[in-house]
């Protein structure tokens, strides 16, 4: 035999191998995302194997639950029964006492898997990096020839960030049940907690309100470009909720308003300022304001409109009639909320008066404590007075962000220049718009939140949240083209310290996460910066 080099790296590679499990990668190798605080490696490794099975230690319908999904996780690829119970396993999951947080730790030897800690919330965490930690292949639907082995070592993990967000814009372009749960699914994987929907906007009104019924009838109809919309039925929305939930997911529902509120004011006339808003030249509406005076008692609705310009709509914020109707949803919305969020929009309110403003918003921050609930808003509610507790959303303007701190209230992270996925890669993206910045993956990936805005700290920030504006995305592809792997650098935004965080890793743990996003068919951006 002729020993090239290759032939003698193939016996290198096997008389490593011979001393432990075969083909076992490392602990601190496997390709993790978020990268963990603490990962140590041993020597050896354990191997799942016909017998294994999952031990749960503790009690609870939330721990089963998480047996259970790791089972169904491990059974298509390995063909193992893997059985849950309460009885000796070789992977243990064990919820322990003392305060309930999201920190877990696993240990791994020869003999078995241990991951513990104080919640359910933690076990599932722990077991969706030990699915990391496992050859890609356990991604696959059937039965496959891998070794399935995970080198030793103990795994010490807990969020740097309490929430870690996305966002779906379901109102420019409508998005399916299933295809919201399968981005759950994706987000679930990453150790995302908080799902945002962007329920309503200029061009659609996407769930049930049952108290003012045109709301979906009529603004749900369409989305951009005028293609057909839709919206959830409230009983479609609790299951959202309830799938999102499973999976320690909290849903936090947006109503937009006082702007980007056309498909409201489309299906009822009543809450128009009375002034028909013009249906083309918005540069001009965003400069000028809407004379009150002319306030029309018997308004016209509004057009449908199906474009993708912002800043044009507002609701009558001096009529009563429009406290009743927000009154109305956020009750109707709070019945099927369990979290503790009401997301109230507040943006881009461009033809409200400033004091209009400010006293709509203040107003609708009272009803939503009201109803038990904290409202979150984009950053411009910062400049009215902030409920105690009320969030705002970063995304814009640092002076908003600082107004917000003034008033002792937290601030979510969602840099337009670096959490926005429908901004476009480059100039040669298919999709996606680039108003705020084009955002590379290595741009979505090094920024830390705590010195990103100035006088904003750790302490200032509830979180990070990642949302796609949907006006340039229409379909489940089109969402897996922008999110992906995007959505991967921001969960280690938000999850990961800023000290644990290094792009070169992360460059070879997302190629890793690469294949496993090609066995489960996403169609994910080949960012040219990662070596595939
Ligand atoms: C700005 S971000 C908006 C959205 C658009 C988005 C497009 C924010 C609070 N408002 O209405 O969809 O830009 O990138």
């Amino acid at each position: 035999m002729k020993l090239t080099l290759r032939t003698l790296a193939a016996l290198a590679v096997l008389s490593v191998s011979s001393c432990q499990a075969p083909n076992s990668i490392p602990l601190d190798e496997a390709g993790i995302i978020p990268i963990p605080r603490s990962v140590t490696s041993k020597s050896g490794a354990f191997e799942l194997n016909s017998e294994s099975s999952i031990q749960l230690i503790g009690a609870g319908g939330d721990l089963t639950r998480v047996g259970n999904f790791l089972a169904e996780k491990l059974r298509p690829a390995t063909g193992y029964a893997i059985p849950v119970s309460a009885e000796k396993g070789d992977l243990i999951l064990e919820l322990t006492g003392g305060e309930a947080s999201e920190k877990y730790g696993i240990e791994i030897t020869d003999d078995g898997v241990r991951i513990t800690s104080t919640s359910a919330a933690g076990l599932y965490y722990g077991t969706q990096t030990l699915i990391k930690a496992l050859p890609v292949e356990i991604e696959n639907s059937s039965v496959v020839d891998a070794d399935w082995t995970i080198g030793n070592g103990k795994i010490e993990d807990e969020p740097e960030f309490a929430y870690r967000g996305a966002m779906l814009d379901v109102a420019r372009h409508f998005i399916s049940v299933e295809d919201v749960k399968h981005y759950i699914d994706q987000m679930g994987s990453l150790k995302y907690n908080y799902l945002h929907l962007h329920l309503s906007d200029d061009q659609g009104w996407r769930i049930e309100i049952k108290s003012w019924p045109k709301l979906t009838e009529i603004g749900g109809k369409t989305e951009v470009g005028g293609t057909e919309g839709g919206f959830y039925t409230q009983a479609e929305y609790s299951d959202i909720v309830k799938y999102a939930a499973d999976r320690f997911m909290t849903v936090v529902p947006e109503i937009d308003m006082p702007g980007h509120t056309n498909a409201a004011l489309a299906a009822y006339a009543e809450l128009n300022p009375g002034v028909n808003l013009p249906d083309g030249d918005f540069a001009t509406m965003t400069e000028g304001k809407i004379d009150f005076d002319i306030l029309d008692k018997n308004p016209e609705p509004a057009e449908i409109y199906t474009g993708i310009e912002v800043g044009f709509s507002t609701f009558a914020t001096n009529k009563e009639i429009t406290y009743t109707f927000v009154e109305d949803v956020i009750r109707e919305l709070v019945e099927l909320t369990p979290g503790p969020y009401i997301h109230i929009g507040g943006d881009e309110s461009h033809v409200t008066e400033k004091d209009d403003y400010i006293y709509f918003v203040e107003r609708v921050q009272g009803i939503v404590t009201k109803y038990g609930k904290t409202s979150i808003g984009w950053d411009e509610i910062a400049t009215a007075k902030l409920a105690p507790g009320s969030v705002a959303q970063f995304w814009a303007l640092e002076e908003n962000a600082k107004l917000a701190k003034e008033q002792g209230n937290q601030i979510l992270m969602s840099p337009a220049k670096r959490a926005y996925l429908d901004m476009q890669y480059d100039s040669t993206s298919r999709l996606g718009l680039h108003w705020a910045a084009y955002i590379e993956l290595d741009d979505s990936y090094n920024w830390d939140p705590a010195t990103y805005a100035d006088g904003i700290n750790k302490t200032d920030i509830l979180g990070v949240e990642a949302p796609l504006w949907t006006e340039t995305i229409t379909n489940r592809a089109d969402i897996e083209y922008m999110a992906f792997p995007r959505l991967a650098a921001l969960a280690e935004v938000a999850w990961s310290s800023n000290e644990r965080r290094n792009w070169e890793s992360f460059q070879k743990r997302i190629a890793q996460q690469g294949k496993r996003w090609d066995i489960n068919g996403i169609g994910f951006y080949r960012s040219p910066k990662v070596n595939w």
